[in-house]
């Protein structure tokens, strides 16, 4: 039932522009003494949105992080937050539950299995209707609502039966599966009609965006079509929803500033002579996630130094893995597993004060992290699946003098766009054995060919221009049925598909089907 929001006394302090995502863009900060304050977390999606937000007296919806706390909307540097309150038992069924036991697992290709359980469904769909109510009390009338990420699926139909007057977009920062691995989903048709209730549905890859308008077609049986220059639209509800890629990325230019400042350049050759001033450093830096792939690289750094190719005095690998979703049992048991490698390799090869492998289960500030990306000699970024992965485009984006090299899983979003980066597949170690050596032996020529390559990618393509593709084409997205569909040549950069983004199931879209991409 629409919400009534004809009252004169609170329409004034709502919010011509809402982003709707799990998390508050500010983490309360509990002292010691008791005392509490709001700390600004940073991070590439609020830095992108915020000249919006600014701009168009704009209102972020989300958790703040802590259990059971019922927070009034407040205003933050300028930021107006609205918190949603989840409760020890919406966090387990919500949050560990369905989000990251269910949708992020079956997202990334079941790379460990997906739990199907009833009760965290009904938790995800009620939690998702807490968000939808937040952000309907502080949209403005004809408001644009930008929702965020897997744990919202849901939040645009039910906002859209709230508040009818919306312009509603949507964007996934995971990937969008193949068809075959969607359909296990018993809930599927609910998180597709959900999702549906947006006016731009928008996704990293063009892959993604097929694989989601072949479902409809498929699963709901709805009327879809393509578009010029990519994507499609499906006809759902008496409206078109259009489907697109929008490939993120990162503040490149504050990035680059950042690793040429002097404070940084010194951390950085500090990490070199802490780390015993080794020729060559390779650096690692994930949450520590099972679709990361970070025991494939220990895998294949472990094999070349027990095989004599590389030489643990002259060549030390840093692995930042930063504590994440520590409450559920596969993150915990990846977290044994890897140091238990990490263990293996230092007890076999290193000597005194000199292990071979650095290794940081810990967040680290903002400037450290940019000094290591400075330090590095090659990077490592081998996730099994990734629906971009920034951390690939902040490497890239800190080597301004076309140092350094890039060893990049072809599973990741960054893959179709970093084509010069020494691409891998993490399941052939030998080949990604060959690769680290590869990188490690270019030569300064090919190294600084390459590098200049991905780096001026990375510099045209940063995430002010993601966040302003992807509000344009929302702005011109949505119409009712009866208007004839829009023909408007969306911005793409890319090839139809990555390396191997997401293919089209065969079992959903038989062959002879008609295409949705031109
Ligand atoms: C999801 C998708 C998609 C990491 N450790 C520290 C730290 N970080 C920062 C990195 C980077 C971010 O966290 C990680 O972003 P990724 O893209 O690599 O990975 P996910 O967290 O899985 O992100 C992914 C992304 O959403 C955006 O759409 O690319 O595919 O899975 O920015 O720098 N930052 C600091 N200290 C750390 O210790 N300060």
């Amino acid at each position: 039932m629409p919400l009534d929001i004809s009252d004169e006394t609170t329409t004034h302090d709502r919010s011509d522009f809402v982003v709707v995502a799990n998390r508050l863009p500010v983490d309360l900060d509990e002292r010691p003494d008791g005392s509490t304050a709001w700390r600004r977390s940073p991070g590439g999606l609020v830095t992108a949105l915020e000249p919006v937000l600014r701009s168009r007296n704009g209102c972020w919806v989300g958790w703040p992080g802590v259990a059971d706390r019922e927070i009034a909307p407040f205003t933050h540097d300028g930021l107006r937050i609205h918190p949603v309150r989840l409760g020890e038992t919406d966090i387990e069924g919500f949050y560990e539950g369905f989000s990251n036991s269910t949708l992020w697992p079956l997202y990334h290709d079941v790379v460990v299995k997906p739990t199907f359980d009833r009760e965290w469904w009904t938790a995800y769909r009620d939690v998702n209707r807490r968000y939808a109510q937040a952000a309907a009390a502080a949209a403005a009338p004809g408001a644009t609502v930008w929702v965020h990420d897997y744990q919202l699926q849901l939040v645009p139909r039910m906002l859209r039966e709230l508040r009818p007057d919306v312009t509603i977009g949507f964007f996934l920062h995971i990937p969008f599966p193949p068809v075959e691995l969607f359909a296990q989903l018993p809930w599927r048709r609910s998180v597709m009609e959900g999702m549906l209730g947006a006016d731009l549905v928008g996704f990293h890859l063009p892959g993604g965006a097929e694989n989601f308008v072949v479902l409809a077609r498929r699963l709901l049986e709805l009327e879809t079509r393509p578009v010029t220059g990519g994507g499609g639209e499906i006809r759902f509800d008496g409206r078109i929803v259009r489907v697109g890629a929008f490939p993120i990325s990162i503040d490149s230019a504050d990035m680059a500033t950042r690793a040429r400042s002097e404070s940084v350049r010194r951390r950085a050759r500090e990490i070199r002579e802490d780390l015993g001033n080794p020729e060559q450093i390779l650096l690692g830096v994930d949450r520590l996630d099972y679709t990361k792939g970070i025991d494939l690289r220990l895998d294949a750094l472990g094999e070349l130094y027990d095989e004599g190719r590389l030489d643990p005095s002259r060549t030390v690998m840093v692995q930042l893995a930063t504590p994440s979703r520590e409450q559920v049992e596969q993150y915990a048991l990846m977290r044994t597993s890897i140091e238990t490698q990490v263990g293996r390799i230092n007890g076999d090869h290193g000597q005194l004060g000199r292990p071979p492998v650095h290794y940081l289960y810990q967040p680290v500030a903002r400037d450290e992290l940019i000094a290591l990306y400075v330090a590095a000699d090659v990077m490592l970024v081998t996730p099994l699946r990734d629906g971009m992965n920034l951390v690939a485009k902040e490497y890239v984006a800190c080597r301004s003098e076309h140092s350094g090299a890039l060893v990049l899983s072809e599973f990741t979003g960054a893959a179709s766009e970093l084509e010069q980066a020494y691409l891998v597949n993490p399941h052939d170690l030998d080949f990604v054995k060959d690769t680290i050596v590869a990188a490690l032996e270019q030569s300064p020529e090919q190294r600084r060919a390459r590098m200049a390559a991905l780096h001026a990618q990375v510099m045209a393509n940063d995430v002010h221009h993601w966040a302003r593709t992807f509000l344009d084409t929302l702005a011109v997205s949505g119409h009712a049925t009866d208007e004839p569909p829009h023909e408007i040549a969306m911005d793409w950069r890319l090839p139809s598909t990555g390396p191997f983004s997401p293919t089209v199931s065969p079992v959903l879209d038989p062959a002879g089907a008609p295409s949705v991409t031109p």
